[in-house]
């Protein structure tokens, strides 16, 4: 008896151990982050000042493991989705404009970024398989959002 409810304990403690950071109600954690995938669909500007009055900021992806992460539940909503890279400032020199910093990471779509639109493309969305990956998109496009909120904004309070 002993034995088994030293188990349970254990495994209660491995288990916190584990655990991401709890998110607010409609968020999802993943790692060290919190996501918030919307259902409305808005310009990139208006999804980024959304994503802020949220109290976090239009996602960044620094990592494979948060772009397959993110990438995952575009397939499964099967919808296109703005996240936080602009080149906005400089033509064709992306940033991720919540932190200001040039981008590690990227996966973009074969041929992306292609400026395509006359009006130029400077935001970035996801698109959902089979041709999945990021895209630059005329900014002024209505499209879908996700915000990112880490530790630090997710538990401020007031
Ligand atoms: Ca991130
Ligand atoms: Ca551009
Ligand atoms: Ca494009």
């Amino acid at each position: 008896m002993a034995k088994i409810l030293l188990l349970f304990i254990v495994g209660f403690y491995i288990d916190k151990i584990d655990a991401a950071i709890p998110c607010r109600s409609g968020w999802l954690s993943h790692a060290n982050s919190c996501y918030f995938f919307s259902r409305d669909t808005q310009t990139w500007i208006l999804a980024k000042m959304y994503c802020e009055a949220f109290r976090g900021h239009l996602v960044e992806i620094e990592t494979v493991f948060e772009n397959s992460f993110i990438q995952h539940q575009i397939n499964n909503l099967n919808k296109s989705f703005w996240i936080g890279a602009s080149d906005v400032e400089v033509e064709g020199e992306w940033r991720w404009v919540g932190t200001d910093t040039t981008m590690s990471f990227t996966h973009w779509r074969l041929n992306e970024p292609d400026s395509y639109d006359p009006e130029h493309e400077n935001c970035v969305d996801i698109k959902a398989a089979p041709v999945e990956g990021w895209n630059d998109e005329n900014c002024n496009a209505q499209s879908n959002y996700i915000c990112e909120a880490t530790e630090d904004t997710e538990f401020v309070v007031g």
